[in-house]
């Protein structure tokens, strides 16, 4: 059994596209990073360090996004998530670190963010997905430009192939479903995504 503990728009919302396209059952349980919920003794217990994504697997807990990107890929491969070469999945890695590290990393800036995307997108090149076909690789990209394009006011045609991947993600149903579920549960707080 899967549970997410889950922010809208947040990180985790990486993982909560994932568990969409893969179509397994999971439970999702809101906690919002906004209200301080994820401060909150229970949520601690499940947790210590406090952060979504948290996911129980089988009431094993896993954290970090590109852990549980990489186990979905790799428990789901019906989901064709994840390359199937050794190298293929190295790829994967190497872009959800640099995604996790760089460009993740970099949020505290505005312009550093702005560093860090003008990389990811000479990493993407002309290519419609990262790793050439869909992975979890462009399930990250896509969370962090939609989130931080939004925050620090990115021009429309200041990245254009971003923006462009942003739109083909945007076009997905999974992406359209996990949307739509998590900004009921931040209306209902009242907050607005991105
Ligand atoms: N390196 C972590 C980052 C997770 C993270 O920063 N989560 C934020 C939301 S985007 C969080 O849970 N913040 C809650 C808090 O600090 O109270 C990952 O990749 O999962």
């Amino acid at each position: 059994m899967l549970v997410l503990y889950f922010s809208p728009g947040s990180s985790s919302l990486a993982i909560h596209i994932a568990l969409n396209e893969i179509g397994a059952p999971f439970e999702a349980k809101p906690v919002l990073v906004a209200t301080k919920e994820t401060r909150k003794p229970e949520f601690l217990a499940i947790n210590p360090e406090g952060k979504v994504p948290s996911l129980l697997i089988d009431g094993r807990l896993l954290t970090e996004v590109l852990a549980i990107l990489f186990y979905l890929g790799e428990k789901y491969p019906e989901g064709k998530l994840l390359p199937e070469s050794l190298e293929g999945k190295a790829q994967a890695l190497s872009w959800m670190s640099f995604l996790a590290s760089t460009v993740h990393g970099a949020r505290a800036n505005g312009e550093e963010v702005r560093g860090a995307f003008r990389l990811a997108a000479n990493r993407l090149g002309d290519r419609a997905w990262a790793l050439g076909d869909y992975s979890v690789a462009d399930i990250f990209l896509f969370r962090l430009f939609w989130r931080f394009a939004a925050r620090f006011k990115f021009v429309a045609g200041e990245f254009p192939t971003l923006e462009a991947h942003r739109a083909r993600m945007l076009a997905r149903p999974a992406v359209v479903a996990t949307l739509a579920a998590e900004v009921l549960i931040a209306e209902k707080a009242g907050l607005t995504l991105p």
